[in-house]
């Protein structure tokens, strides 16, 4: 990472008002600095990778595999992975295209989502009329033979897919697998994470965005109780497969949060938005500052490059149109990842600014995040060392500080704010429209 002369000079006035190691926090909590000019390498500013879902028949495509090897970082087989796929025959296993994938992957040096390894759909003709526990373990060999095959190669792996039911049951979806006894999933887990020690093993479905949906719910009490009974889980993939129909919530972050504090790396895993230009690209952004906001959400996948590689091409969802051109949405995604902190959960990290006050006595505050939504955060300052304090809180462009609790607030401009106690608390908050700027404000005290 490389700082601006701007951020330069920012940090060396702060530091010359703070303690060494507060600057150091400040520092920490700047957004990316410069301006990275490919969607893997804007990710990768905050150590998360992007990806994109390949057809292997699409590998002779030169505009196709020339935006591929530009702008991804990690590759999902479409299809080519699949039980259909990888076992025509039972017991005959078939890796032709899944190597193809695999290994235009791995040349061009960019990681590999295995997907998938146990569906109810995409089973082949053999498996589909099998029950009990001849299909418990045809399931079992199928997840051993296939994660053996592929050991080493796979970041992570979407060991079971989309095995909880649409609507309001939030239970498990009917299905000849879901027959053969609910520990299903967890038998499958157990037999991906003996056969690839090292990949991360994810469950991974579609509708599971909305944090007050059932079917949400339904998936964040089975990925606790795994966690809770040390069935081997390390990530949950959120499809996201939106439309107008199935917008992006509101809440997204929340939801997103929410499942990394169970101990679990999330993803974006399928990301496709219907529609067109800024709509579109708003939504995409709001998407990918969710997926910032959470240091546990490791990466973001869309599911194929061009519109018309799209397995719903009519409802051009994807960041690059037909003929390869960037989108709006594309520009939308990278400057949210240009302008990403890195992910910082909300109350896990403070900094303190300490001014002392020539006539004698001084005072700290410190900041501390709270929650953070798509397009704003909250922010909290404790002060300590007097009562009678002035705190200054300063903000940076595009930010904007548009509510404020437990203090009185006087503006010197826009983006400066100046606080003092209200009441005998010495806490108090704040909401900042981020603009898409996650830094952190700085905060200056004296006695006032
Ligand atoms: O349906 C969208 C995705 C939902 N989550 C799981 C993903 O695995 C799923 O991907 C889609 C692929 O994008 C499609 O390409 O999964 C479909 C199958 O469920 C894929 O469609 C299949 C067609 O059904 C087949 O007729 C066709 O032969 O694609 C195959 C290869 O083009």
């Amino acid at each position: 990472m490389t700082l601006t002369a701007k951020s330069v000079a920012r940090v060396a006035l702060v530091s010359s008002l703070v303690a060494a190691t507060a600057a150091a926090a400040v520092i920490a909590a700047s957004p990316a600095m410069g301006a990275a000019s490919t969607l893997a390498a804007a990710a990768q500013q905050s150590g998360r990778y992007f990806g994109t879902a390949v057809a292997a028949n699409k590998l002779g495509d030169s505009t196709y595999v020339g935006i591929l090897n530009r702008e991804f970082d990690m590759v999902t087989a479409e299809n080519e992975m699949k039980m259909d796929a990888t076992e025509p025959n039972q017991n005959q296993f078939s890796f032709g295209n899944g190597d193809r994938i695999v290994n235009h992957a791995r040349n061009q040096g960019k990681r590999v989502r295995g997907h998938a390894l146990a569906w109810h759909q995409q089973q082949p003709g053999w498996m589909q009329n099998m029950s009990g526990s001849a299909l418990r373990n045809a399931m079992l060999n199928h997840i051993t033979q296939v994660a053996t095959y592929y050991r080493g190669k796979i970041y992570a792996w979407d060991v079971v897919n989309e095995a909880y039911a649409d609507g309001s049951s939030g239970g498990r979806r009917d299905s000849n697998l879901q027959r053969t006894g609910n520990d299903w999933i967890e038998a499958a887990f157990r037999a991906a994470r003996a056969a690839d020690p090292n990949a991360k093993l994810c469950y991974n479905d579609y509708n599971t965005d909305n944090w007050s949906h059932a079917k949400t719910q339904g998936v964040y009490r089975m990925v606790q109780d795994f966690k809770s009974r040390g069935v081997p889980i390390d990530c949950v993939g959120f499809q996201a497969h939106f439309n107008s129909g199935n917008p992006v919530p509101s809440n997204y972050h929340t939801t997103l949060q929410n499942f990394a504090s169970l101990g679990v790396d999330v993803q974006i895993t399928e990301l496709d938005i219907e529609g067109s230009g800024s709509s579109q690209a708003q939504q995409y952004q709001g998407v990918t500052q969710a997926c910032l906001a959470v240091s546990r959400c490791t990466g973001i996948t869309v599911w194929g490059i061009r519109d018309s590689d799209s397995w719903r091409a009519s409802g051009t969802p994807l960041l690059f149109d037909n003929s390869g051109n960037k989108k709006a949405a594309y520009n939308s995604v990278l400057s949210a990842l240009n302008s990403g902190t890195g992910g910082t959960d909300p109350t896990t990290t403070t900094t303190t600014t300490t001014t002392s006050n020539p006539g004698g006595g001084g005072c700290t505050a410190t900041y501390s995040e709270g929650q953070k939504w798509n397009d704003r955060f909250n922010g909290q300052v404790t002060v300590s060392g007097t009562d009678n304090w002035v705190v200054t809180v300063t903000v940076s462009s595009p930010q904007r500080i548009i509510a404020t609790w437990n203090t009185s607030a006087t503006w010197e401009s826009a983006d400066v704010m100046t606080a003092r106690p209200n009441g005998s608390g010495n806490t108090f908050g704040f909401t900042v429209m981020h603009g898409g700027n996650w830094s952190w404000p700085s905060l200056s005290c004296r006695v006032g």
